[in-house]
């Protein structure tokens, strides 16, 4: 009985101190409630961001040789490779003050800037582009500012749209380039976040990407203007350098069973005259519209099988067996010499080939230099000649300007050569290929004309892009006062400023047969992995 009475007692205590609790609740505002909700919500969060933040196995870091220096004797080469280093830190400082933060600067509005390819968030797309470049250049304050800016404000949990193609050059390859100058972690794990973030695009009936994808719900797309819901193979085919870096330092297979997936399923398809189409459908598997590039759509496809061969200490005979059969169908129908005696690529659509060569085209002179060795039955003088054929008609091509830059595309029709024909694409807007091309030329030949035409490129820009607040493209190549487009585009950090000072630096800064460059040059080390496999695939080489 009284055991009875006491459980009763209890049971009303209870009862009424629940109620009192419950009471007590209501009184509370409205915003009280709300705030309580948040701080629950902020709790999980951070410890969902402790987990992600956990250190990464740890792997032995590949032979990193000659990060430094590069410092040449001749005086007068080094005072042209500080000029350069004083228009990146122009460029820089810039940013820093007007656009920190966000993707790029408007230099002329003195504001940040933005396009749809990162998405609607302010990513720092300028300051991960850029790190490596200030590394090189002994910039190490500049460099230190970044990094804390990553370590404290770069967050990938945001609900926004962006390239998979454009952050995985950008922010994956500028992320992973920075470890491995630096062996700086926080860059290592952003870099895997990141990649984490992009997996869900892979999520297509055939394991073709999309082009697009939301960071927070994973949901992926393509671009509307792709030929009837295509993917585009310049975007899915430039993922390997760095998906295959990633499954390295983190021992998980993941990364590089996707892009080996890509490989398989492009190796099974029929190419029409050995050609890649630029547009691939990822939900039927089949080709889009019969249009073939070097240049836009197609051109990091091709620079990445060379370089999947390189970076793999030249093992991964796939990829160079590949790009022997890519470029021999693009040499026998997209490359031919014009009246005058210059050698372009043109653009291959439905059976017709177009005389027209793009800017972006012009990084094959480079790419045909770097395959030269290795080639197939021993061509290498004729790649060599190749990429010194394409590296002159791209020197025309500025040369034939009244600023001394080079148009978006050029023609090479009747009495027409390597000059833009259309007002909109007489536009140059600070890139980097030619001089890329210049770069790689000038490591495989020493001719002193590549030092020559880059140092002509470098005053071009400082005399008609440089403005007080940055560096500015440029509307019309013809014309002698062009209006601006006020974009600094962040690869001219990552790309333009670090080839040309490479092109005056000594060849023991970043050697090639120790780094490969992705496509928006940051370099990723060989990995010698001659006797090792990928940890959980021992399918890899
Ligand atoms: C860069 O983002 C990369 O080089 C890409 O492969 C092509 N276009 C731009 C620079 O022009």
């Amino acid at each position: 009985r009284e055991e009875e009475e006491r459980l009763r007692n209890k049971i009303r205590a209870d009862h009424e101190k629940a109620l009192e609790e419950a009471k007590e609740k209501l009184k509370k505002s409205r915003d009280e409630i709300q705030a309580e909700i948040q701080t629950e919500k902020n709790k999980v969060v951070q410890e969902l961001k402790k987990k992600e933040s956990k250190p990464l196995p740890p792997v032995p870091l590949p032979n990193l040789i000659g990060i430094n220096s590069g410092e040449p004797a001749d005086p007068d080469v080094r005072e042209k490779r500080d000029k350069i280093k004083e228009m990146m830190k122009h460029a820089w400082d810039n940013y820093r003050q007007y656009g920190w933060g966000h993707n790029e600067l408007k230099p002329i509005a003195r504001k940040g800037h933005s396009t749809n390819i990162f998405g609607n968030s302010q990513m720092g797309a300028t300051i991960v582009d850029a790190l490596d470049t200030l590394y090189i250049m002994g910039l190490h304050d500049e460099f230190r500012e970044g990094q804390e800016w990553i370590d404290k404000n770069l967050d990938f949990s945001v609900n926004s749209e962006v390239s998979v193609f454009e952050v995985n050059i950008r922010f994956i390859g500028g992320l992973l380039a920075a470890y491995y100058l630096s062996g700086q972690e926080v860059f290592k794990i952003k870099a895997v976040q990141l990649a984490g973030k992009l997996l869900p695009a892979f999520n297509t009936p055939t394991g073709i990407p999309w082009a697009m994808v939301n960071l927070k719900s994973g949901v992926g797309r393509n671009w509307g203007w792709a030929s009837a819901g295509s993917s585009i193979l310049a975007e899915f085919g430039t993922l390997h350098m760095e998906f295959v870096h990633l499954s390295y330092l983190t021992g998980d297979p993941v990364y590089y069973n996707k892009v080996m997936h890509i490989r398989k399923l492009l190796q099974k398809m029929d190419r029409p005259n050995g050609l890649y189409p630029n547009y691939l459908n990822p939900r039927t598997g089949r080709w889009g519209q019969h249009h073939t590039s070097v240049g836009g759509l197609g051109d990091s496809f091709y620079e990445y099988l060379l370089k999947a061969w390189l970076m793999s200490d030249k093992t991964d005979m796939e990829a160079r067996k590949m790009y022997d059969d890519a470029i021999e169908a693009i040499e026998k129908h997209l490359i031919r010499k014009s009246n005058g005696g210059l050698t372009f690529i043109g653009e291959w659509k439905n059976g017709h080939l177009e005389r027209k060569m793009g800017h972006l085209t012009c990084f094959a002179g480079g790419m045909f230099a770097l395959g030269a060795d290795g080639s197939r039955d021993d061509k290498a003088g004729h790649y060599l000649q190749l990429g010194a054929e394409i590296a002159h008609t791209c020197h025309e091509s500025y040369d034939r300007t009244t600023l001394k830059l080079g148009p978006e595309a050029f023609k090479f029709d009747g009495g027409v050569e390597a000059v833009a024909v259309r007002q909109n694409e007489k536009y140059y807007i600070l890139r980097p290929e030619v001089i890329e091309t210049y770069w790689y030329m000038w490591r495989f030949t020493h001719d002193p004309k590549y030092r020559q035409w880059g140092w002509e490129a470098t005053q071009a820009i400082d005399k008609y892009c440089r403005v007080s607040g940055g560096f500015s493209g440029v509307k019309d190549v013809y014309s002698s006062s062009p209006a601006y487009d006020d974009v600094q585009q962040s690869f001219f950090l990552a790309e333009t400023l670090k080839y040309l000072y490479l092109l005056f630096s000594n060849d023991d800064l970043l050697p090639l047969d120790n780094w490969v460059f992705n496509t928006e040059a940051h370099p990723l080390p060989v990995l010698h992995l001659a006797n090792t496999t990928l940890s959980g695939n021992p399918a890899y080489r």
